[in-house]
Formats: C-alpha cells, sequence, structure tokens
C-alpha cells in the first residue's frame, strides 16, 4: 500500500493535484477522512484511481465527439424462447431445470437505495405480503431452502449491497436467524461509489474543500466484485454452471427461475435475458439483436437510447406500439442467467469492468462543461457487450406479470403511471401480482378459481384476491402444484396459505373465508373435501391519519391498506407424521 506520500504523488502524477489544494484549511480530522476515502475509492476499482481516470478521459473524449455505440447497427429480434404460455415447451423447460438446481447460484443485486419508492429502510426488508408480513429477502432464502431440501446441496447466495445497504442488509440476515440458511452460503459483497468528474479532462470533483463528491457506479459493479473476491471462479470450481441474476424487489422472479434456467440448458445460451412484452416508452431497456453488415449482438438497448435508434433505423415513429399494442422488442427486466465458463473467462480478460459508460449534461453544444459533475456507470446487463462470436446470448420471453412485478413507485407516482397506461410497479400491485401468479398455479392443477373484483387504492388499480401463498416448501415448480391440488375451488375474496407437505382433494373455500395449513419438515397432510366458510382476512384501507401517522408502518403506507384476519380456519402441524385433516 502507498504511504502517504507516496499516494499523494499519486494524485500529481494523474493530473489530480486540485484535490490538495483547500487542505490546508481544514482540520485532521477532515483531512484523514479525505484521504480514507479517496484510497477506499482506489482500492476498490481495478488499476485503482489512475485507471478510473485514464477510462473516464477516453469515455469523455468519445461522448464528446458524439460517438453513437450504435452508429450503423439495425435492430432486429433477438433469438428467443417463447414461454408465454403454459404449454409443453413450458413444462419441458422447467422440468429441465428442476433436474439441474444443483448447478444454480443466485446473485441479488441490492445496492439501490430505492429513491422513486421513498421506503426509509432496505428494500429488502419490504414485506411482499402483508398476510404473513414476508419480506422480499425472506421469501428469496425460503426459496433456496426448498431448492437445497430437493437436492441436498445448498445454494450458493450473493447479495451485493452498497454503503446505503450494508447495514440493513446484515441486520436483517443475523436477526432473522439468516432466515434459515446456513450463513457460509451467503456472500455479501459491497460495492463501493466512484469519484465524480468534472471535466473533459477528467478532474475529479469536490463537493467541498477535502471532499470528494462521490456517486455510485451501478449495478454492473457486480461482475466486477464477482471477480476481485474470487468468487466467480470458486463457485465454478464447486460445480455452478449457471448464475442467476435478480434484482430487489421482484417476487416474481422464481416462478420463471426454472424454466428459464431450462431454456438456457436447451438452447445452449450462455446469456440469457429474460424478457417480458414492455410497455412503448416505459423506463424498461429493450432486449434487441442488433445488426451492422457481418456484426451482430444480442443487447439492452437502454430506454433513453431506444428511441433515436428506432427512429434513425427501422421506425420513423420511433419507440411505439406494435400491433398487438406493446413494444417492437421485448422489455428487459434484469433478471438474467449467465452459463459460469464463459463468464469466468470474460471476467478474467477484463477484470469485471464491463462496458462502462458516462453520460454528462454539457451546459453547450461546444461540449466542453458540464452542468454538474458526472461519473463512470456500469449495468449488469450489458455483459454481451464484450462477447465475441463463440457465445451465444438469448433471450426467454414470459408473460409479464409471471416473471416480473417489482415494488419501484412510491404511491403517487405508481397512479399517475396507471394512468398513463404504464404497469405501476407499487408496493400494492407487486402484492397483488404475487397472489395472481399463485392462482394460477391453482387453476392450472385443476382448481376452480373465481376472481375478486378489481379496487382502485389510492388511484392504483389491483384485484385483491383470491389471496393464494403456496410456500416454496409447499412447490416450487408449477409441475408440483399439479401433483398437490385435485379438483376444488376458491371465490371471491378468499385466502389460502399452503407451506410444507400438503395435499389438497376437493378442498371449497368460500369467498371472504381463510384457510391456513403449515406443515413442518416431516409432516405429511392431506386434506379431503373440506368446506371453508369463516369471516377470513379483511383488507382494511390506511385512512389519511393513518398514512400520516408515525404510528403506522412504511410498509404499509407504500400499499395503502392492512390486513387483518377475522375468523381463519388454521392448521399447523409441527410434528412429522402424517395427517389427515
Ligand atoms: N442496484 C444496485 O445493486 N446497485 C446500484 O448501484 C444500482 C442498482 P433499479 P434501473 O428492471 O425495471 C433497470 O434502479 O437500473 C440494484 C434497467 O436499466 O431498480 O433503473 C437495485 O438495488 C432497465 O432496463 O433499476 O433500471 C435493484 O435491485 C429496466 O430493466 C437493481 O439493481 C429496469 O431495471 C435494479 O435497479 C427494470
Amino acid at each position: 500500500m502507498l504511504n502517504e506520500q507516496e499516494f499523494i504523488e499519486m494524485l500529481k502524477n494523474i493530473d489530480q493535484q486540485h484535490l490538495l489544494d483547500g487542505l490546508d484549511s481544514v482540520d485532521d480530522e477532515t483531512k484523514k477522512a479525505f484521504f480514507d476515502d479517496l484510497r477506499l475509492m482506489d482500492s476498490s476499482y481495478p488499476g485503482g484511481l489512475k485507471q478510473y481516470v485514464a477510462n473516464a478521459k477516453i469515455l469523455l473524449a468519445e461522448s464528446k465527439a458524439g460517438k453513437n455505440p450504435f452508429n450503423g447497427y439495425t435492430p432486429t429480434q433477438p433469438d428467443c424462447v417463447d414461454l408465454t404460455a403454459f404449454n409443453d415447451d413450458y413444462f419441458a423447460c422447467e422440468k429441465l431445470g428442476l433436474e439441474n438446481i444443483d448447478k444454480l447460484a443466485v446473485v441479488l443485486v441490492a445496492g439501490g437505495l430505492g429513491e422513486r419508492l421513498g421506503y426509509p429502510g432496505i428494500k429488502l426488508d419490504i414485506p411482499v405480503e402483508v398476510i404473513d408480513n414476508t419480506s422480499y429477502l425472506a421469501y428469496y432464502a425460503s426459496v433456496l431452502l426448498a431448492m437445497e431440501s430437493r437436492t441436498g446441496k445448498a445454494v450458493p447466495f450473493v447479495i451485493m449491497v452498497s454503503r446505503d445497504t450494508n447495514a440493513g442488509t446484515l441486520k436483517a440476515l443475523e436477526t432473522n436467524g439468516y432466515f434459515g440458511l446456513n450463513p457460509n452460503q451467503v456472500y455479501i459483497l459491497k460495492q463501493e461509489l466512484v469519484p465524480a468528474i468534472k471535466d473533459n479532462e477528467g478532474h475529479i470533483a469536490l463537493d467541498a474543500p477535502a471532499k470528494v463528491a462521490a456517486k455510485p457506479h451501478g449495478h454492473g459493479d457486480i461482475h466486477m466484485l464477482l471477480h476481485s473476491s474470487g468468487l466467480a471462479n470458486k463457485l465454478k470450481s464447486q460445480g455452478i454452471k449457471y448464475l442467476s441474476f435478480i434484482q430487489d424487489t421482484n417476487g416474481q422472479v422464481f416462478n420463471a427461475m426454472f424454466a428459464a434456467l431450462g431454456a438456457s440448458i436447451k438452447e445452449g445460451y450462455d446469456f440469457n435475458s429474460i424478457g417480458v412484452n414492455r410497455v412503448p416508452g416505459e423506463a424498461v431497456g429493450a432486449l434487441c439483436k442488433l445488426i451492422n453488415g457481418d456484426k451482430e449482438m444480442t443487447l439492452n438497448v437502454e430506454y433513453n437510447v431506444l428511441d433515436p435508434l428506432l427512429k434513425a433505423t427501422i421506425s420513423p415513429d420511433g419507440d411505439v406500439a406494435n400491433e398487438k399494442g406493446f413494444s417492437l422488442f421485448p422489455g428487459n427486466i434484469n433478471f438474467l442467467l449467465i452459463a459460469m465458463e464463459p463468464y469466468c473467462n470474460i471476467l478474467d480478460k477484463t477484470k469485471g469492468i464491463i462496458a462502462e459508460f458516462v453520460n454528462p449534461k454539457y451546459s453547450d453544444d461546444s461540449r466542453t462543461s458540464f452542468k454538474k459533475p458526472t461519473r463512470l456507470e456500469t449495468m449488469m446487463q450489458d455483459l454481451p457487450k464484450l462477447f465475441t462470436d463463440g457465445q451465444k446470448v438469448g433471450v426467454t420471453v414470459f408473460d409479464r406479470v409471471w416473471c416480473f412485478s417489482a415494488d419501484k413507485n412510491n404511491i403517487k407516482d405508481a397512479a399517475a403511471k396507471a394512468k398513463a397506461g404504464s404497469p405501476p410497479e407499487s408496493a400494492a400491485t407487486a402484492e397483488s401480482d404475487f397472489f395472481w401468479a399463485n392462482r394460477q398455479k391453482l387453476s392450472y392443477a385443476g382448481m376452480q378459481v373465481d376472481e375478486a373484483d378489481e379496487v382502485e387504492i389510492l388511484g392504483i388499480p389491483h384485484t385483491p384476491g383470491p389471496r393464494v401463498l403456496l410456500r416454496p416448501s409447499f412447490a416450487l415448480g408449477i409441475v408440483d402444484v399439479n401433483q398437490r391440488i385435485n379438483g376444488g375451488s376458491i371465490a371471491g375474496d378468499a385466502t389460502l396459505i399452503l407451506e410444507g407437505d400438503i395435499y389438497l382433494n376437493n378442498v371449497t373455500i368460500s369467498s371472504g373465508s381463510g384457510l391456513v395449513i403449515k406443515a413442518c419438515q416431516g409432516a405429511k397432510v392431506t386434506v379431503d373435501n373440506l368446506q371453508v366458510d369463516n369471516d377470513g382476512y379483511k383488507q382494511i384501507m390506511l385512512s389519511s391519519d393513518d398514512l400520516q401517522s408515525d404510528n403506522c408502518p412504511d410498509y404499509l403506507k407504500i400499499r395503502g391498506y392492512k390486513m387483518q384476519a377475522v375468523d381463519v380456519a388454521e392448521y399447523v402441524f409441527d410434528k412429522p407424521g402424517e395427517y389427515n385433516i
């Protein structure tokens, strides 16, 4: 490690003398914090600040010259597996995926603060549903445990955190006993901030004397961290063949995970982006195959770049709807399956610096000064930019709500999005979509499912019930639900929670009623011809006083309602054995 004098010399050598000006005017503590900060940024970027500044100068010069990376490329449809319907292809892929779950590790990028949502804590702590209050983190862990109970092999769980989310994530894990996971299977990687840059010469910006302006580098940091920690190669040596990248608040992701893994294996995809129907203009990237002569690459084109690219090539009107009312290209949801072998090769070659970009807001057309400091950024979905001809990149398209319904927007913004015809992506819609997906599983297994009526809460439309929670210990794939449910019906605003090894034969749950069955490991429960009629759970709207009150938890305020158990048929089996209801 460089001593202080050497570090100062290094800064001067990379033309950052200005950082040292004004140091005389601050106290020793501030000065120490300043150098600690710079050293951390230096050590956490491959090649250090020297490399970061060098990369910044190149990218800023390209940006100044107006270089468009997609110049000359025409967007066409990507190679695609269509799994939007539950048909033979779907089930073949899901079966293949489930047979290979011992080769899968899950990588959760959770460094984002969620400013659009305005939730005060970490997003992983937010309950995906408020009947049992399962947090996103608890839910993800429960899927990993269910996978392990099938294979006997713990699923490696990599979580990327940031300065903003590190303490909260560790607290959530530690205070909940890692949600039943073994702490050894959980790998926390922390992304650091990068210095902001104030001009085309790559000078680092200060917020104040001895205070570096620092900004997030983006979720593409996950690649750098998987490389620099040695974790990618370690997991490869342990027999992991695929990494699945997921985001912090997408409760639908595991509905599609196993079929997507099957699609990767079947098609030999080295990089499989899960895609959905996209609404034109929405803040979701588009998955395109870009062709320029004999060069082609399948990539996510970010929404801000898509419209000009389309206007310049295949669609004079830009990002508009096709005849089915959707965007011309599938939407990216940052749900990726990446094959380990080519991934490790790329990481070794690039040190995990994946397709950085810079997006300065210039003061004028001369492009010589910025309105405010900028920084280099990176996105995890950009990995294929580094692929050569040898790798196969494809897209697997699922029904949107089946695989994606995130909790990203506060109530006000979500209502505005709904009004404009875009998915609201709010806590309430994420929850009702979570139940909807489970209803699909029951329906497919042959249970009669009567939908409740759509309601609007604080301007956000969603369907409250039937509220169905099928825990991963009950079923992982839709094929599993098929074996466990035989006939029966669930109506209107009813609630059903199933956890563990349970079989339902002709169970009828009337509208508004609630049935909860929980079986511990080793308990097998068969339910025959049960008729459930009770007052179940009630959804209670929050008043405007509740919404302002300090006593009302924020996870309720972001959805506008709470749930109350009134009279529920609850069966809990906490000792192994065979039981009948
Ligand atoms: N995240 C980090 O871990 N670190 C970071 O520095 C930043 C984020 P956002 P974004 O799926 O709806 C993407 O902010 O990046 C985590 C695509 O660009 O919610 O704005 C964060 O914690 C877009 O094409 O998304 O937009 C979260 O888990 C579209 O697909 C995840 O990264 C859009 O996602 C995503 O962060 C989408």
